[in-house]
């Protein structure tokens, strides 16, 4: 039977991360993704950068276009009860952040994978887990242009998102799932107008929560806080507009560029965290094993974050044989994954409509307003925005 050192999962940002920084330290892995590569590059999703994810992706040789064509933010802003404050990430945390949206990520990456002669097997349907439990020998089985394959491997990395196989192939008794599905969602829109300000604006409206981002000074994109319910058809542009306008503050809202939306969609919110993150010679990597609600930026930083410490553990085995790294991932990612995780749904509490009740509105002002008064509270707030320091 064929086989290769690493197999990846998933041909996301995590899968195709891994697979160039494997192949950088000499290791080989194959890719399998479900989707084609038309369909995983059309995805619009995260669009911010931690710094030390930047650090990552120039590590793994695709660095080049990310420092030309990014956008550094040094700042956002927190608006609320008609105002602004605004939070001087550079100054309070000594990092800023990169606007490079996440299909340029994956194209970049991508690109280099296949100039690097890298086997990616796109639309691989129906992948199974085999023997991973254990000393057992991993395999993994799909179908791929009709035919049944299979491989045998040394390990299997599971990149493949919230809804891959690689977690749900983990007998239940050997993990544990903790899950919070909030009672709202985000309706997002891409549109080619200029962005309402230089920096993000993460507003609280009593209305509902609204975030204005951007991926160039000529392309933004915006979101609204929306009912789970709400279908896509329930939002015309025109209403879209009308609503994210009513919940800036005025001077912003004055200035709004509204324009035809390219892309429209909804994403409900979750927090959700898999324990531990490796079984056997599987290892759980990125969104596989814990989803953030999009408030703090997090999901794909933390994906890199995964990334980063998996890789360094399989390159220590692979040339000392030592596999104190790999016996340390779970612990090490997972230290990372629960901050992240409570600034994401810490935030997202303070942002977002949450009930009718006026004492809960009142609450997140007092909250707002003593961080706007407070240089501590703010720092807090730019530590865990830029990215926490990575442990030794
Ligand atoms: P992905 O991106 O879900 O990729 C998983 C890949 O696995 C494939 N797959 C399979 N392949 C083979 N066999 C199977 N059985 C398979 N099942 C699935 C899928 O087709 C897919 O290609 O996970 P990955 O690589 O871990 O990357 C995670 C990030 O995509 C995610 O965390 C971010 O997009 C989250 N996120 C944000 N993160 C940030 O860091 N900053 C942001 O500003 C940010 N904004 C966002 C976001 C996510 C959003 N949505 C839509 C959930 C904004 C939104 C609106
Ligand atoms: C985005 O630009 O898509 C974006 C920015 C900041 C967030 C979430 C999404 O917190």
């Amino acid at each position: 039977m064929a086989r290769t050192q690493v197999v990846v999962v998933g041909g996301g940002p995590s899968g195709l991360l891994l697979s160039q920084l494997l192949h950088k330290h000499g290791i080989e892995s194959v890719v399998l993704e479900r989707h084609s590569r038309e369909y995983v590059e059309a995805r619009i999703r995260a669009g911010l950068l931690e710094w030390s994810t930047v650090a990552l992706l120039e590590e793994a040789g695709v660095g080049t276009r990310l420092l030309h064509e990014g956008l550094v933010h040094d700042g956002f802003e927190l608006a609320f009860d008609g105002r602004t404050h605004r939070i001087d990430l550079k100054g309070l945390a000594g990092h800023s952040m990169l606007v490079y949206g996440q299909t340029e990520i994956q194209r970049d990456l991508a690109d280099a994978r296949i100039a690097a002669g890298a086997d990616i097997v796109w639309e691989a349907k129906d992948v199974r887990l085999h023997g991973f439990l254990g000393d057992g020998h991993p395999r993994v089985s799909w179908v791929g242009a009709g035919q049944p394959q299979e491989l045998e491997c040394d390990f299997i990395a599971g990149c493949d998102g919230y809804h891959g196989v690689s977690r749900a192939s983990v007998p239940a008794a050997h993990i544990t799932q903790h899950e919070r599905v909030y009672p709202f969602g985000w309706l997002g829109i891409l549109a080619d107008v200029p962005p309402v300000s230089e920096e993000l604006i993460y507003a609280n409206h009593p209305r509902g929560f609204a975030l204005c981002s951007m991926r160039s000074m000529s392309r933004s994109r915006y979101y609204v806080q929306c009912a789970l319910e709400d279908k896509v058809e329930d939002w015309p542009d025109e209403r879209f507009w009308e609503e994210l306008r009513a919940r800036l503050p005025a001077h912003y809202a004055a200035r709004l560029s509204t324009g035809p939306s390219i892309e429209k969609g909804i994403a409900p919110l979750r927090s959700f965290v898999a324990e531990p993150m490796r079984f056997g010679r599987l290892f759980l990597v990125g969104d596989a094993a814990h989803i953030v609600p999009p408030t703090g930026a997090k999901g794909l930083n933390l994906a890199a974050a995964d990334v980063r410490v998996l890789h360094r553990a399989l390159d220590e085995y692979y040339r000392s044989g030592s596999e104190t790294l790999l016996h340390a991932y779970s612990t090490r990612a997972l230290a990372r994954v629960w901050k992240a995780t409570r600034f994401s749904w810490w935030f997202t509490m303070l942002m977002h409509k949450l009930s009718e009740e006026a004492l809960a509105y009142q609450l997140q002002l007092a909250e707002l307003e003593y961080l706007a008064q407070s240089r501590p509270a703010s720092q807090v707030v730019a530590e865990n925005y830029v990215g926490l320091e990575f442990a030794a």
